[in-house]
């Protein structure tokens, strides 16, 4: 197997974390997307929608979506479970995953894709060129705000974010909760509980791939 990935991005790191936790070592094919390599002819035939992670399976197969992915790999290799021990902690898992993905990912994403001007006439991947919309920075500090405190609710009564196990969701926040720095937001001010979960997490050896 092999991934395409970008050292600098968060979705990529989900993967590499989840790999980690996994104790399976891929090959690493770089794609700088400061450089835009992600639009490429020749990375645009592996992935159409130009971005990253992509896993490269054994059968040459290209699979997009760190979700997708992970669930491959986890597929491939069960132990340790990251998705939950049973149905119910799967399901949980998904729901969580989701809800940082649609709820937190995305605020953060607005905020920095319309201010950085890295991503001037770039505010979405892919090859149209959308320009930035300057109130959007303000409007997604409102919903990354409301996610983390969503999130500090959650953790205060959950050891984990879908239960009393570690899983790809935790994965997936903490992303999100590094990412948020590019924009100047320390989520762990002022939410004890989110910082309590962010060391515990920050401690595991794969927080660092
Ligand atoms: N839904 C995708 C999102 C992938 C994504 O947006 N990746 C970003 C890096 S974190 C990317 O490749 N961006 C390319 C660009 O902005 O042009 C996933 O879960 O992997």
């Amino acid at each position: 197997m092999k991934l395409y990935d970008f050292n600098r991005a968060p979705n990529p790191r989900r993967v590499r974390i989840f790999l980690a936790e996994k104790g399976l070592e891929v090959e690493l094919v770089p794609v700088n997307l400061f450089r835009m390599e992600q639009l490429t002819p020749e990375f645009r035939q592996i992935n159409p929608s130009c971005t990253v992670p992509v896993l490269e399976t054994d059968d040459g197969e290209h699979i997009s979506e760190s979700l997708a992915i992970c669930r491959y790999i986890e597929a491939v290799q069960p132990e340790p479970r990251l998705f939950g021990a049973d149905a119910l902690g799967e399901a949980r898992t998904l729901m969580w995953n989701g809800i940082v993905e649609h709820e937190g990912m995305t605020a953060v994403a607005e905020m920095l894709r319309n201010l950085s001007p890295g991503f001037r006439d770039h505010v979405f991947p892919g090859p149209v060129p959308y320009p930035q919309i300057p109130a959007l920075v303000e409007r997604g500090a409102g919903r990354t705000a409301q996610f983390l405190d969503r999130m500090e609710a959650r953790l205060a009564d959950s050891s984990w974010l879908a239960g009393d196990d570690f899983t790809f969701a935790d994965i997936a926040l903490l992303v999100t909760v590094d990412f948020a720095k590019w924009v100047e937001i320390d989520g762990r001010e002022g939410r004890p509980a989110l910082a309590a979960w962010h060391e515990k997490i920050s401690a595991r050896p794969s927080a660092g791939a």
